[in-house]
């Protein structure tokens, strides 16, 4: 590092000081917590995000954003230039970084981990990091230390989008990485261009059916609402009713993680409402949740990630049958693989579901980055976490192949049945983010998927029964005492522990139960499925008090 850079640092790092006794660390989600220590970790970001630009020469993004979490809280997450998660091993850096005490502190550990990461600090850098942030109040005066932050390392600039979903900035650094056009209208474009397609090819026979054309959204009083107001004027053949726009309280009694985990009508709803399909985004409109309102209750019918996960799998799947037949062979040397991820928080009855219809499906541990990571081992690789954040990827030679086929079956002209399956699939790899879950193309997805089926919500839930299920979180002195396994599935700290759930678990008949520390609140989860919800509260009830009781409060160590 040069010397003009060294004193750059010095300079702006004094700016920001670290709050006495505060430690973050870089979870399933990026930084989160209250806004008010966050101003020098956003900071902190800003110049890991520069390094990771100058050191990939591409363009880095950095989201602003607590997505689901109350409106006090606020994060920082940095989007790589495929338009992903940040590389997983550069995690520690951030979290070394993030916590590091003192100016010169700090100019050591970046001198360090340039060297080793061969990142040129010698004033001759280029890097550009795209800024966004949702509507949380903290989100300006944070994006100003996220700048200051980015522009400390020379040759660096930080581009402000201003306002914006998570997904949009994630999928805008994705084609700004790949040359194409990268600007709001553009990505609004490209959905509504591509669900024009879907809604093109829906087969004659289904499009009289009698499927709804309104959808009622709750935009949770976040970025989604006012963001979603701009994609429906573009739409025709579907009207969306958007509701919590912004004028009430971010994801106070609203919002995909209010209505997964409560299971109630989010607040703007009613009975006006029964009857009608209605949809719930998160903070950030990453997440998308499907719900139905149950007649004279404040009760509503859940219909999660895991069922949207089960009608994509189902299209996708018929349509690929079309194209290649059931073995999915797409020629003699080349199989077009399919597969499914999920979570252990993924109801059993969707797992078994998607296991029928004869798809390979595996498990990873919370958090997208584990999911997105291992669906991009398949051609097609579909996966959702039961909150509703998730997505479908394709791979380059698999999107060639369609292509390539496409232009035959378009030169013959002989079989239109074939052609219409590749455009569908085509259509779904442009409307679908391939960058990150997006709630506004999993929407328009699953709306042009029901007009295909000819399909109300009600057959769409239909299509398996969830088990009962509950999940509950339990504050404990340190989180970070519950070391898991297998794919979260089985505790190994503290010691005692997992045999003492298994005991538990083992009165409940089909009784499923697993905790983990939130990566994202300081909490412990714990999930349980049973044959009933009776039963799957009570076994979550018995497992939080043992948690209570090795981890709680009054534990003596
Ligand atoms: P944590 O707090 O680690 O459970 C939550 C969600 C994740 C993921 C992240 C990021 C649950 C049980 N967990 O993580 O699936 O979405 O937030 O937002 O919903
Ligand atoms: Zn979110």
């Amino acid at each position: 590092m040069n010397e003009q850079q060294r004193s750059i640092l010095l300079h702006s790092t004094s700016c920001f000081p670290l709050p006495p006794g505060v430690k973050l660390s870089y979870g399933t989600a990026g930084f989160r917590a209250d806004a008010s220590l966050l101003e020098s970790t956003v900071f902190r970001v800003g110049i890991l995000a520069a390094l990771r630009s100058v050191q990939t020469r591409s363009v880095v993004g950095l989201m602003i954003t607590a997505s689901h979490n109350q409106a006090s809280d606020n994060g920082v997450k940095v989007a790589d230039p495929s338009g992903g998660m940040l590389s997983q091993h550069w995690e520690p850096f951030a979290d070394t970084l993030s916590n590091a005490g003192d100016p010169n502190t700090l100019l050591q550990l970046i001198d360090d981990f340039a060297k080793k990461e061969k990142i040129p600090l010698e004033g001759a850098s280029e890097g550009e990091v795209l800024l966004g942030r949702d509507t949380r109040p903290s989100g300006e005066f944070l994006a100003e230390a996220a700048k200051q932050g980015i522009t400390s390392i020379m040759g660096v600039n930080a581009t402000d989008m201003g306002v914006m979903t998570t997904p949009q900035l994630h999928w805008m650094v994705r084609s700004r990485n790949k040359g194409m056009e990268a600007s709001e209208n553009n990505y609004y474009d490209q959905l509504s261009t591509s669900f024009r397609c879907l809604m093109e090819y829906i087969p004659k026979g289904n499009r009289n059916f009698n499927v709804n054309d309104k959808v009622i959204v709750d935009g949770a009083d976040g970025v989604g609402g006012e963001k979603l107001e701009i994609l429906k004027k573009l739409l025709s053949d579907l009207s969306i009713d958007v509701r919590n726009r912004g004028d009430g309280v971010l994801n106070e009694g609203v919002g995909a993680d209010f209505v997964q985990k409560e299971k109630i009508i989010p607040r703007g709803f009613g009975p006006a409402d029964v009857g009608f399909r209605c949809a719930s985004l998160d903070g950030d409109a990453d997440r998308l949740v499907y719900f139905s309102i149950e007649l004279n209750s404040n009760k509503i019918v859940l219909v999660d990630g895991d069922k949207i996960l089960s009608l994509f799998a189902l299209f996708i799947k018929e349509q690929l049958n079309i194209l290649t037949g059931e073995d999915g062979k797409v020629n003699e040397s080349y199989q077009a693989r399919l597969g499914v991820v999920q979570t252990a928080y993924a109801n059993g009855a969707s797992t078994y579901y998607l296991k029928q219809l004869g798809l390979e499906v595996v498990f990873t541990p919370t958090g997208v980055k584990y999911l997105h990571e291992k669906a991009s081992e398949y051609d097609i690789g579909i996966y959702f976490e039961a909150n509703g954040h998730g997505t479908i990827l394709f791979s380059e030679s698999f999107l060639c192949w369609l292509e390539g086929r496409n232009n035959e079956l378009t030169s013959t002209s002989k079989c239109s049945e074939q052609q219409e399956a590749a455009l569908r699939l085509l259509a779904v790899s442009k409307l679908i983010n391939q960058a990150v879950g997006d709630s506004f193309s999993g929407l328009l997805l699953v709306e042009a998927i029901l007009k295909h089926m000819g399909w109300s919500m009600f057959k769409w839930n239909e299509l398996y029964h969830d088990l009962p299920s509950r999940q509950l979180k339990v504050k404990v002195v340190d989180r970070t005492a519950v070391i898991t396994a297998n794919a979260e599935t089985v505790v190994v700290r503290p010691i005692g522990i997992q045999e003492a759930i298994n005991a538990e678990t083992a009165k409940y008949p089909h009784g499923r139960c697993f905790i983990r520390p939130s990566g994202t609140e300081d909490v412990i989860r714990v999930y349980t499925e049973a044959i009933s919800q009776e039963a799957a509260d009570s076994l979550a009830n018995s497992v939080a008090t043992l948690v209570d009781q090795f981890l709680g409060f009054n534990t003596t160590k």
